[in-house]
């Protein structure tokens, strides 16, 4: 882990905290803990625990998870609320707020059952509160600023302590003027691991949170105001082509959990498998109460963990269903120009701005998946990535899952494209090319009008 220490055993934080012990009624620790920080968005290893009941840790996308310190009966956190310069995706940073140096924050992993102690210290420049959703404890320790707390003034550090209920997946994010704190990217994962190693085991327990921000062309800052009209949506604070990617071992038993806590319902859907959903923020799906999908709607404001058994290798697309979710920053006040003839006019504009011009949109929008376009600095094009065979033409909410055979237990590093078994590739017909219709013909379903061959697959296509 890329983690430099900060030190904030100081006069006045010891004086913060002892207030807190004050309001929780509690002997507290004898120092705040280390808040660890992180530099890098890259997807980090995931964390071992070194002391108690043993279980599969989660990784998180271009994430990490928080290291903790155990303290009596204790485990102890240190969450620092600050502003972040996150990187979007190479070529985009934003000035966003969030934990310990990235948003989201650290993911916080505990097992049920755990004595959990988190120390918020507040380095933005305007008061907030951590609300721990999902999590039953009590009323008091549920950070609602002025319902069930006083609010964590700038430079002051809280302490909140509780007993772990149940295992799952939950989150974490203010409760203190809500809307531009989640506007700025303050969001994080909290995930309770089961206490017997055994129950709901998985090999591979990936994790990520939906969001969405709204950052004009050329600018670093979201619109704190928008409410509909993101310009990029989110897995984790990135967007393709940032997201890392989902490598998985053939045959390992897998879990994505999937928070959203963006302003819309993301239909989150993963090509080449059916999985069910096992978990959400209220606990774990009766195996009775299953059901095949292969896209889940996840809706504000909740949590979907799906599970598969990863048997069929390749490269499979991973993403949100709604198409303008899997766009980058682009104005929706573009016109349609599909089927209409723009020579004329790309003529008189070019006479007044010049050769560069290029009228777009009269097939489709597809040439600007692979276009190079002049962007403001700081700007993302709207289509982009490439794969072996050409230009992705997407962004926002997608990555890839990439199921390969024989990958290290602990390997979650991108293991590059697949290699396709031969023939198993879709491919260019290159014989005959096929009769136009007849402007005159009948109906093309009407017998003896047009044959059809049935092409049969060779060799097994996975799904
Ligand atoms: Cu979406």
């Amino acid at each position: 882990m890329t983690l430099s220490r900060r030190n904030f055993i100081t006069a006045t934080g010891g004086l913060a905290l002892m207030n807190a012990g004050v309001v929780s009624g509690r002997a507290a620790a004898a120092a705040i803990p280390e808040a660890p920080t992180q530099t890098s968005p890259a997807m980090q290893p995931p964390l071992y625990p070194h002391s108690g009941p043993d279980y599969q840790p989660v990784v998180t996308l271009n994430g990490w998870t928080l290291p903790w310190r155990q303290n009596g009966d204790w485990k102890e956190f240190h969450l620092v609320a600050e502003p972040v310069v996150r990187e979007i995706a190479p070529g985009m940073k934003a000035y966003l707020w969030g934990y310990n140096g990235q948003s989201p924050g650290p993911t916080i992993e505990v097992v049920e059952g755990d004595k959990v102690r988190i120390f918020v210290t507040n380095k933005l420049p305007e008061h907030t509160t951590v609300h721990w959703h999902g999590q039953i404890l009590p009323s008091g320790m549920d950070g609602v600023g002025g319902l069930t707390q006083p609010h964590i003034d700038p430079g002051k550090t809280f302490v909140y302590e509780f007993m772990v209920h149940d295992s799952g997946t939950f989150m974490y994010h203010p409760h203190a003027d809500e809307m531009v704190q989640m506007a700025m990217g303050m969001m994080g994962s909290f995930v309770v691991h089961p206490r017997d190693p055994k129950l709901h085991r998985v090999d591979r327990d990936f994790a990520f949170l939906l969001g969405g921000f709204d950052i004009e062309a050329g600018s670093y800052v979201p619109k704190v105001m928008t409410m509909l009209e993101f310009n990029l949506w989110t897995w984790n604070s990135r967007v393709f082509p940032g997201i890392d990617h989902l490598a998985v071992r053939q045959g390992d038993r897998v879990r994505v959990r999937i928070g959203n806590l963006s302003m819309t319902s993301h239909p989150i859907h993963m090509h080449g498998y059916h999985f069910s959903v096992t978990c959400t923020d209220g606990g774990w799906v009766p195996e009775s109460a299953r059901w095949p999908e292969t896209t889940i709607d996840v809706p504000v404001g909740a949590i979907r963990a799906f599970e598969f058994d990863a048997v069929y290798e390749g490269d499979w697309a991973f993403h949100c269903h709604k198409s303008h979710h899997t766009m980058n920053a682009m104005g929706h006040n573009v016109k349609t120009y599909i089927g209409v003839d723009q020579k004329d006019i790309q003529q008189k504009i070019r006479g007044v701005v010049g050769s560069d011009y290029m009228a777009m949109g009269k097939d489709g929008m597809a040439d600007m998946g692979a276009m190079e376009m002049p962007l403001p600095d700081n700007t993302l094009p709207m289509m982009s990535g490439f794969g072996q065979f050409g230009p992705v033409e997407m962004g926002g909410m997608f990555t890839v899952v990439k199921v390969r055979e024989g990958l290290a237990r602990d390997d979650y590093t991108d293991p590059g494209w697949f290699e396709n078994p031969q023939g198993t590739v879709a491919y260019e017909w290159t014989g005959e090319a096929p009769a136009a219709p007849r402007a005159s013909s009948p109906p093309a379903n009407e017998p003896g009008d047009v044959e059809l061959k049935a092409v049969k697959p060779k060799g097994h296509m996975g799904h």
